[in-house]
């Protein structure tokens, strides 16, 4: 790339000034989970679009889908992509640090989860990301997830036993359903509608925003408004793509970072206003009354475990955060 770059700017002198830029301008490549049309896409546009355009044109953002999202943090590690924007479900198998913030029932409403991860404690664990080779640019969000299945109608903690469920690749969403008596099977989102569509697993959780964009409502009957976690999502970049910008341009990237939280956390919120109707008009029954504190009273044996494997007192903070 430098090489590259500097080959570009000696030819750039040489050559007639209309052919310039289009050899100097570097790319950049920005990764996201799920369709164009979603909360992800929607934040990686907004990054192009106003990277882009604050640079007048001098950088090229290319943005591509990849829905194995363990994959995408490893490329953007070794270097093979510059930037992810990807859920925090494998995240912590990377940065333990961001399972903190996988904890069920953590956030009261999507305002606590943005303002916390927006506060300095949301600042702290991006700083983390560094000692793991990676970058971490700003929180953005995937919501609020819900649990569907094609077997029955979940009202209570005791209808989760004995379902298979497709979860992330996360440790403490993981433990969670096993505490709930379910059989949690972690596998990647790109594999997750054949499992479903072949009864690999029963059911599954995601936001209604990915429910939605998914259509899962196709492979899913039954949808509960469970709300058991907050899914955070992050722009990820490797740290050389950063470090290669200069300090103005960088401030750009940043303001760019910042046009991609704003747009994705927008959709995620009209998603979340008009789901329930669009998933029940394709069919899908769906149960928004739920007793949260049974769900609570039922994972008191896990959310003892994180007291004790987890910085209780920042679990505290977080809680306690207004
Ligand atoms: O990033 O894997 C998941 O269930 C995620 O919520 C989804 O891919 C969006």
């Amino acid at each position: 790339m430098t090489m590259t770059r500097r080959l570009a700017l000696a030819a750039a002198f040489a050559a007639p000034l209309a052919a310039a830029p289009a050899l100097a301008q570097p790319t950049i490549t920005v990764q996201h989970a799920l369709p164009v049309n979603s909360h992800t896409g929607a934040g990686a546009a907004a990054f192009k679009e106003a990277f882009e355009r604050l640079t007048g044109g001098r950088y090229r953002v290319v943005t591509q889908r990849n829905d194995n999202e363990r994959e995408m943090i490893e490329s953007v590690q070794i270097g093979t992509i510059d930037c992810t924007f990807t859920s925090t479900g494998p995240v912590g198998n990377f940065v333990p640090e961001v399972r903190i913030f996988d904890v069920p029932f953590l956030f009261r409403d999507a305002a606590h989860a943005r303002g916390v991860l927006d506060s300095e404690i949301g600042q702290q664990v991006l700083a983390r990301f560094q000692a793991r080779g990676l970058y971490g640019v700003i929180w953005t969000e995937n919501g609020f997830r819900h649990l569907t299945n094609s077997r029955r109608e979940v009202n209570n903690p005791a209808d989760v036993r004995g379902l298979k469920l497709r979860t992330m690749e996360n440790q403490v969403h993981m433990r969670a359903f096993r505490e709930l008596g379910a059989l949690p099977t972690p596998m990647a989102f790109s594999e997750l509608v054949p499992a479903l569509q072949q009864g690999t697993v029963d059911g599954q959780e995601n936001p209604i925003s990915v429910i939605l964009g998914n259509n899962l409502n196709q492979v899913q009957r039954f949808m509960t408004l469970t709300n058991h976690v907050y899914s955070p999502s992050v722009m990820i970049c490797n740290p050389a793509t950063v470090q290669r910008l200069s300090a103005a341009d960088r401030a750009l990237f940043m303001e760019a970072a910042r046009a991609a939280q704003q747009a994705n956390r927008a959709r995620v919120t009209a998603d979340d206003t008009n789901g329930v109707e669009e998933l029940r008009r394709r069919g899908m029954t769906v149960v928004t009354q739920v007793d949260t504190a049974a769900f609570q009273q039922a994972l008191a044996p896990a959310f003892a475990e994180w007291e004790r494997t987890m910085d209780a007192a920042l679990l505290r903070r977080i809680r306690d955060w207004r």
